[in-house]
């Protein structure tokens, strides 16, 4: 044999060894916890020897007491019981400890982990998990959700063995704000679709669900003093199929489902553009008198509420004053933008006194960048998604800024000229688009310290089913909720694209239709 083909053979064997290594490494359990794909990505892992194991005995220990940690302790045996089989009875600690069990506590005392970070240290013998809050733990069970190989996510039973390796994970979010909207508007989507969206997006340790309550193609919640916007103006929907809205009541449950999982929702009722479904409710909101036609088109910026009238005001005050008795959270959306056919200066003084009834309700307001073109009250928050200059004169205002860039993180765009569904307005956003920005870097002028966090809008003009939004939504969620949390050193595209490549079979276990974008490496599971 000659020097060139031994060096041949060599580069062979060498090749087919790493083949080898790479194929082993997809099929059993990974032996190391710093070698997990985890998303969003932790602020440190820390890989020791050994590993931890579920067993049928296995039991959930609570270090306290109270409903929060209990219903904590519940969410984690339920998410762990359908594909494990175990009991996971949960209990309140006491001194006798049997290997194979998970220890929930909060109260750390650790001041760098805040309100939502906590430490996971995972030996042999026990995990335990700790936290200031409940939502610490929250996040922290999500994290341990994803040590777990992806079938622990299946709803029925799967084989074991159940084991995760051996370390400590700390970890805290960059961002507070970390959210997901979903325009229920346009189409509308049943309460059970709004709370399988709310387990989706909470898995990736999303704190915020912006619901888009009223467009020009319906009304979505029910408000008491004026039900016919939800008789005539929820009846209707993109297309012209039959719409829906949520009573109080059901609202007020989707408020609850998602505080249990740390997701606080945020009502948006868009004005006063964005407005035909109560303005063809009502004929004494429009200026002439004169009740409009129901709209089942897609065309954006041709309504408007009378800005001259009382009687809107009375509207606006009855409206946001029961939104606000049934949403606990600080922040009212008062939309604002694309007002089209509202003069510039009949706008500014509208806004200026929406935003005086919000304040008066004692709610923050949210609005979208349009918003700062007027005179911000305190405590106001502005969206950024089209106008950068709009983004700065708020931040010269004092507000803060979510970001929602359209080009980067829009759900709705398509993913390439070849997407069915979906709008391409901001351009076609890949996986990676929507992964490779910095929010703090972004717009000149409105650094980290002026950023409340991120979202990303789901608009549904095209969108009308589960399947359909969970097609646009996953995997790009998955990489805004990492930029969300994880620090801007952390990552980058191709190392991100990795992690993700690993997500696929999670999701598939969840039922969850994703895009399979050729720019990641999937990888089988
Ligand atoms: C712009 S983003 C809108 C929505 C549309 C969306 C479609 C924003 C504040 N307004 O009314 O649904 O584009 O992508």
């Amino acid at each position: 044999m000659n020097l060139k083909t031994k060096k041949q053979l060599l580069k062979l064997i060498l090749i087919s060894g790493l083949f080898f290594i790479q194929s082993i490494s997809n099929a059993v359990p990974s032996t190391d916890l710093s070698g997990i794909s985890l998303i969003p990505k932790p602020v440190s892992v820390i890989a020791a020897s050994g590993n931890f194991k579920l067993t049928p005995k296995s039991t959930i220990f609570l270090s306290g007491q109270g409903v929060e940690l209990k219903n904590i302790g519940n969410y984690l045996a339920s998410k762990l019981t359908p594909a494990t089989g175990f009991g996971m009875a949960v209990r309140i600690a006491t001194a006798n400890q049997s290997p194979g069990n998970i220890y929930l506590s909060i109260n750390s005392g650790d001041a760098q982990l805040g309100d939502e970070g906590y430490q996971l240290t995972i030996k042999a013998g026990a995990i335990n998990l700790i936290a200031n809050k409940s939502a610490g733990l929250f996040n922290g069970i999500q994290t341990i959700r994803q040590l777990f190989s992806a079938k622990i996510e299946s709803a029925t039973h799967q084989a074991g063995p159940w084991q995760i390796p051996a370390g400590t994970i700390r970890d805290y979010p960059e961002y507070s704000y970390r959210g997901a909207m979903l325009d229920v508007a346009r189409h509308f989507f049943q309460v059970k679709d709004v709370k399988r969206y709310i387990d989706l997006i909470s898995a990736y340790k999303m704190n915020v669900l912006h619901l888009h309550l009223a467009d020009d193609q319906g009304w979505r919640i029910e408000i008491k003093k004026w039900p016919k916007l939800t008789s005539i103006g929820g009846s209707s929907q993109v297309g012209g199929e039959k719409g829906g809205f949520y009573t109080q009541e059901q609202y007020s449950d989707i408020v609850k489902y998602a505080a249990e999982r740390n997701v606080m929702i945020i009502p948006e009722i868009d004005m006063p553009g964005h407005t035909n479904a109560c303005l063809a409710s009502y004929p004494e909101l429009n200026c002439d008198d004169k009740a409009t036609e129901l709209y089942s088109g897609t065309e954006v910026g041709f309504s408007t509420l009378c800005t001259g009238k009382e009687i809107t005001y009375q509207f606006i005050s009855d409206v946001f004053g029961e939104l606000a008795a049934i949403t606990p959270g600080p922040y009212l959306h008062i939309g604002g933008d694309e007002s089209h056919v509202t003069k510039i200066e009949d706008y500014i003084p509208f806004v200026n006194r929406v935003q005086e009834i919000v304040r008066k309700l004692g709610k923050k307001v949210i609005g979208w960048d349009e918003i700062a073109l007027t005179t911000l009250v305190p405590n106001s928050s502005v969206q950024y998604w089209a106008k950068a200059e709009n983004a700065l004169k708020g931040v010269k205002q004092g507000a803060k800024v979510i970001m929602s860039p359209a080009a980067n993180s829009y759900l709705d765009m398509k993913y390439d000229s070849t997407t069915n569904l979906g709008l391409f307005w901001a351009g076609y956003v890949e996986v990676d688009k929507c992964y490779d920005w910095d929010p703090a870097t972004l717009v000149p002028g409105v650094g980290k310290e002026n950023i409340l966090g991120i979202e990303a809008p789901l608009w549904t003009e095209t969108i009308s089913t589960m399947k359909q939004l969970e097609y646009m939504v996953f995997p790009r969620l998955l990489g805004l909720a990492d930029l969300g949390w994880r620090a801007p050193a952390a990552g980058n595209w191709n190392e991100y694209k990795l992690r993700l490549g690993q997500h696929g079979g999670r999701l598939k276990a969840q039922g969850v239709e994703y895009y399979p974008s050729k720019l990641v490496p999937w990888v089988a599971q």
